[in-house]
């Protein structure tokens, strides 16, 4: 079977985060019709946006606070869900057959066999795999996992061809500039400096030590815009892209 591409649609692009719960359809549309047009076997990572995060900060739970209520690990995880909805809904709508999954079901249906061949097995059949980050139980309480960090593990497992993730930006800049770095290698990702953001996990830094890990493990990560859909589609395809690529 053809490699795999895992592609992670950032929150702030599926999403409007400057309004709560606001989903961008006509965005997830066009980029969905990309994926559906490609030859590629995708499987879809999504980011919590204007839903969980927004969620996660009024909860006060983040990748660093754990939560103090059951309530706020509910909340979170039923906004993430609804978004998960929406964003189903349009990849049917644009021809593609997602097949949402958590860690837990991966574990739980994959049974005796590794939970890559299960995962393969999904695409074979024609569905896209479709996973977000979540909220877990870590030793010092509930706290988020972040779509970016689901990328790392499936990519450990999954060996990818390459791991694209869709951004509201264009790629990684200069710093104090609009100027694209055009490649990194991992040990460069480590000097990028980057403005700490609001979500509830790690934004942008997170993704760079992200992809930095993939990286060194083999597949090369694209960063690119989730509003240029051509440019999309040629990182989608392993093609030149505007943006910027990570490789070891
Ligand atoms: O937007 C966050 O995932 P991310 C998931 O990929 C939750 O960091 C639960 C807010």
């Amino acid at each position: 079977m053809a490699r795999v591409v895992i592609v992670k649609l950032g929150g702030s692009v599926i999403t409007d985060k400057s309004k709560p719960y606001s989903y961008r359809s006509d965005v997830v549309s066009a980029l969905a019709e990309e994926i559906a047009s490609s030859d590629e076997k995708v499987l879809v990572v999504h980011g919590g946006g204007s839903f969980g995060h927004t969620v996660a900060r009024q909860q006060g739970i983040s990748s660093e606070e754990a939560a103090t209520s059951a309530g706020a690990v509910s909340k979170t995880r039923e906004a993430m869900r609804e978004l998960n909805g929406l964003l189903s809904k349009t990849l049917i709508e644009n021809k593609l057959f997602p097949y949402t999954f958590t860690p837990f079901d991966a574990v739980v249906k994959a049974g005796k066999r590794p939970v890559s061949l299960w995962l393969r097995g999904l695409l074979k059949l024609g569905l896209t795999p479709v996973t977000f980050g979540d909220v877990i139980l870590t030793p010092s309480g509930f706290k988020i996992f972040s779509g970016d960090l689901m990328v790392l593990e499936l990519a450990k497992i999954l060996e990818p061809e390459r791991c694209v993730f869709a951004l509201d930006a264009d790629g990684v800049y200069e710093e104090g500039t609009r100027v694209i770095i055009p490649e990194l290698s991992p040990s460069q990702v480590k000097k990028v400096q980057i403005r700490p953001g609001e979500d509830a996990t790690g934004g942008m830094k997170l993704k760079l030590d992200a992809a930095a890990k993939i990286a060194a493990l083999g597949p090369k990560v694209c960063f690119v815009s989730g509003y240029r859909r051509n440019e999309f589609s040629k990182a989608l395809k392993g093609l030149e892209f505007y943006g910027t690529t990570v490789r070891s």
